[in-house]
């Protein structure tokens, strides 16, 4: 990271990256997303099912959606947030329409008893083991609603007062609490946050756009959930993935680096 997104990531616990995707890469993603969206249930890829809002391991439906995962611009950030121990762990595509009524709560890992996430600074260098990016396809202006993030709260030592900044859950044109974030990326932008940032989804309100976009999520490599250690991806995502992104989703001990780790632009193998 530079220094200035240093210090912002840092204060913010969150980067708004523009222009990331190359008009080839945003061409060709966005056409990927397209016929998932056309698609009828048994057209869709293995392993990928129709959620509420988008597609589970939506990721790995066209190579150049898996190819994000390891895009040479947010790589470099996703090593050095994880000390160089990144795991990739979910990848799901979203797509956000006016159909949906109600808001995402505000809300962010770490909260309760849960002290197994983590965001800290050491030696000059930021650590979190549960980072997302987020790639978006379309646009998003000022008041059409989405992300929301409190900038500053992956710091914080006390839980959040219900209601603080939403005293009025169930009204969409109620004003944003001025401590609160609008992220308006464009397609083709990236935001990275922790997941320890508290955030939260304002209901879309656009009738005739909707918001399309990928959440690639990482931990570091020896991090072990509720769950315990297992795979992650089913195996008929797992069969077609490059083996560059296998090795990306693959657990290892904390004192190993995956070789992956040693490049800085890597590219799929098809
Ligand atoms: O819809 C969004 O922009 C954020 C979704 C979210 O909260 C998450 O993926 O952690
Ligand atoms: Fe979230």
């Amino acid at each position: 990271m530079t220094p200035k997104q240093k210090y912002l990531f840092d204060l913010r616990g969150y980067l708004h990256l523009e222009n990331v995707l190359t008009p080839e890469e945003l061409g060709n993603t966005q056409a990927a997303i397209e016929r998932l969206v056309q698609a009828t249930p048994d057209e869709l890829p293995s392993g990928i099912s129709r959620g509420g809002e988008g597609f589970s391991n939506g990721f790995s439906a066209d190579k150049s959606l898996e190819a994000l995962t390891l895009h040479p611009a947010t790589w470099p950030i996703i090593k050095e947030l994880t000390w160089n121990k990144p795991r990739f762990n979910r990848g799901s595509l979203v797509v956000n329409t006016h159909e949906r009524q109600e808001m995402t709560p505000l809300h962010c890992a770490g909260e309760g008893f849960r002290w197994t996430r983590r965001y800290g600074v050491r030696d000059d260098q930021i650590f979190t083991n549960d980072v997302v990016a987020f790639f978006y396809f379309t646009d998003v202006y000022p008041g059409d609603g989405g992300l929301v993030v409190l900038p500053g709260s992956h710091k914080r030592e006390f839980a959040r007062p219900e209601n603080l900044f939403f005293p009025e859950p169930n009204n969409p044109d109620a004003p944003l609490h001025p401590a609160l974030v609008n992220v308006t990326p464009k397609a083709g932008d990236v935001v990275i946050i922790t997941e320890l940032l508290t955030h939260g989804v304002l209901v879309w309100k656009p009738t005739d756009r909707d918001r399309r976009f990928l959440i690639l999520r990482y931990k570091t490599q020896f991090f072990q959930d509720e769950r315990g250690i297992r795979e992650v991806f089913p195996p008929e995502v797992m069969e077609r993935l490059s083996p560059e992104t296998k090795a990306l989703a693959a657990y290892g001990p904390e004192w190993e680096e995956k070789d992956l780790v040693k490049q800085d632009k890597v590219i799929l193998t098809l």
